[in-house]
């Protein structure tokens, strides 16, 4: 039986990847955090069937004793701050956490289990203003928000840690990737949970940034797949992992307001507090080396997600009921730390 090790696993993709490897037959522990709020439902969904283990990219000892314990075959570090909105506001716990965090990861692999192999999540959003002009696996990276740039530190680690220490580290470069797991402050669930709201009949306008912003939005069960499959490759790769498909935010809210029988344009507002100090127009992906290399394939495409996600918005706002003209919950509130 393999063992793996997951850090962020109460997050979308680490409750996906844990589904994800159990059903493989893996043996599956999770970097947990300890907070204040107690515990997290994603964690009370996965406790039963893996092992927890607390620790914090913060922590450098924490991070080393869970290694030590899970013996693991594979390390995935998905823990990060992972909101790039919040990253200009919080731009020392981006760095320490997403950057300077999955060097302590690496760190304690090579002194515990320096056989593992592992698997960093890199990000899109690495190439930044680069994304302007034609960026593949190898770059370039301009990053241009403090979650870019503590992205790009960690997807040069791991190069040192491969080419200095001899790690097995790949980096997977994903693009967007959604769910009804995706939290609740980034754009595709925020939308799709406006629609569900307007179609139980709540009237506030959703407020929204950057409508033109284009993304490749793909659907996360398929990204944790390709996660898998790029650590059974036998030598380290970077790769990009994307629909090559890509969709504006506009295009966004038409789909998911029309999933309800709404047009998008009765119940949206634009909101200058909602947009960024700085903003990429446009990130696309180019699948075709996961889908050679990798023989991997999305197999949810765009609307199909996001009638799926406005589903399970609808599912989740009845049938508990919100009383006709309560204020609706908000979804464009600060994630809580
Ligand atoms: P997510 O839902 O925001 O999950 C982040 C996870 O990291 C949570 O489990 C969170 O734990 C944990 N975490 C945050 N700070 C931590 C800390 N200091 N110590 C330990 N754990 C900590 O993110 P996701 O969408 O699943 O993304 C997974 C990874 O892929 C992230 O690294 C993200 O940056 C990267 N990525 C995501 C996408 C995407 O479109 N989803 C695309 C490219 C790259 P709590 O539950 O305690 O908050
Ligand atoms: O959903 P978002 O907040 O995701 P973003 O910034 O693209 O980051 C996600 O994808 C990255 C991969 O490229 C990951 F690395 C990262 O961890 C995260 O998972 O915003 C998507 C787009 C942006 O252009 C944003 O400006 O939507 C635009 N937008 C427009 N109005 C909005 C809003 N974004 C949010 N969150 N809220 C709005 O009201």
């Amino acid at each position: 039986m393999k063992r793996a090790l997951i850090t962020g696993i109460t997050g979308q993709d680490g409750s996906y990847l844990a589904d994800h490897l159990l059903d493989l037959g893996y043996q599956v522990w999770g970097v947990v955090r300890q907070t204040s709020a107690g515990e997290s439902p994603a964690l009370a969904r996965l406790r039963d069937r893996v092992e927890v283990i607390q620790g914090d990219l913060l922590d450098q000892g924490s991070l080393s004793r869970a290694v030590r314990q899970s013996r693991p075959d594979e390390v995935y570090n998905l823990a990060a701050q992972s909101f790039v909105g919040r990253s200009w506001n919080e731009p020392v716990h981006t760095l320490e956490a997403t950057g300077m965090g999955a060097v302590r990861l690496f760190e304690a692999v090579r002194d515990h289990a320096p056989e593992a192999r592992v698997y960093q999540a890199s990000s899109s959003e690495m190439y930044g203003y680069a994304a302007a002009g034609p960026v593949d696996a190898t770059g370039p990276f301009l990053p241009h928000s403090p979650y870019g740039v503590a992205k790009v530190m960690a997807h040069h680690s791991a190069a040192v840690y491969r080419r200095s220490h001899g790690l097995h580290v790949s980096c997977g470069i994903l693009f967007n990737h959604e769910s009804p797991r995706r939290g609740p402050h980034f754009v595709t669930r925020k939308v799709c949970r406006g629609a569900a709201l307007a179609a139980l009949g709540h009237s506030e306008p959703l407020a929204l940034g950057n409508l033109e912003a284009r993304r490749d939005w793909g659907w996360a069960p398929d990204y944790v797949r390709a996660m898998h499959l790029l650590l059974q490759h036998p030598e380290p790769l970077d790769m990009m992992v994307a629909t090559g498909v890509s969709h504006s935010v506009r295009d966004l809210a038409r789909v998911a307001y029309a999933a309800v029988g709404l047009h998008w344009e009765d119940h949206v507002r634009l909101d200058q507090a909602q947009l960024r100090p700085a903003e990429i127009p446009n990130l696309t992906g180019d699948p075709t080396a996961a889908a050679e290399l990798l023989g991997w394939r999305p197999e949810v495409d765009f609307g199909e997600m996001i009638r799926r996600m406005v589903l399970a918005e609808l599912e989740r706002l009845t049938p508990a009921g919100l009383p006709r003209g309560a204020p609706p919950p908000r979804v464009d509130a600060p994630p809580p730390h």
